[in-house]
C-alpha cells in the first residue's frame, strides 16, 4: 500500500496584499544575470574586464562597438576599471521607481 502523505496547500500562502511590489521574476533575472556574469568571466577571478567583454562577445559573434563595451563598463562603479559580479547585478537590476511619480487621478 502506498503511504505517501499528500500534503494540502503551498508553502507559500498568498498574503492577499495587492501591493506587493516583488515580482516573481526577479530572482531568475538575477541569477540569469549572475550566469552571463559568471559566462563573461573568462579567467574565473571574479571580475569582468573590458578585454574579456569583448573576447567573450566576439566569441560569440557579436564584434561589439566601443560604445557598446563603454556601456557595459559603465557598471564599474567604484572605477577599478573591471566589474565585480556586485557591480553586474546592480547594473542589470531594474532600477527603483522614485516616489512621487504617480500618475495624476482622473476623476
Ligand atoms: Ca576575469
Ligand atoms: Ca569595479
Amino acid at each position: 500500500m502506498a503511504d505517501e502523505v499528500s500534503f494540502t496547500g503551498s508553502e507559500a500562502s498568498s498574503d492577499g496584499n495587492p501591493g506587493s511590489a516583488a515580482s516573481p521574476n526577479a530572482t531568475s533575472l538575477l541569477q540569469q544575470a549572475e550566469a552571463t556574469f559568471k559566462a563573461l568571466d573568462g579567467d574565473g577571478d571574479g571580475f569582468v574586464t573590458r578585454d574579456e567583454l569583448r573576447a567573450s562577445y566576439k566569441s560569440l559573434g557579436l564584434d561589439l562597438p566601443e560604445a557598446a563595451l563603454d556601456q557595459l563598463m559603465s557598471a564599474d562603479t567604484n572605477g577599478d576599471g573591471r566589474v565585480d559580479l556586485e557591480e553586474w547585478l546592480r547594473s542589470v537590476e531594474p532600477a527603483p521607481q522614485p516616489d512621487g511619480q504617480e500618475p495624476p487621478f482622473l476623476d
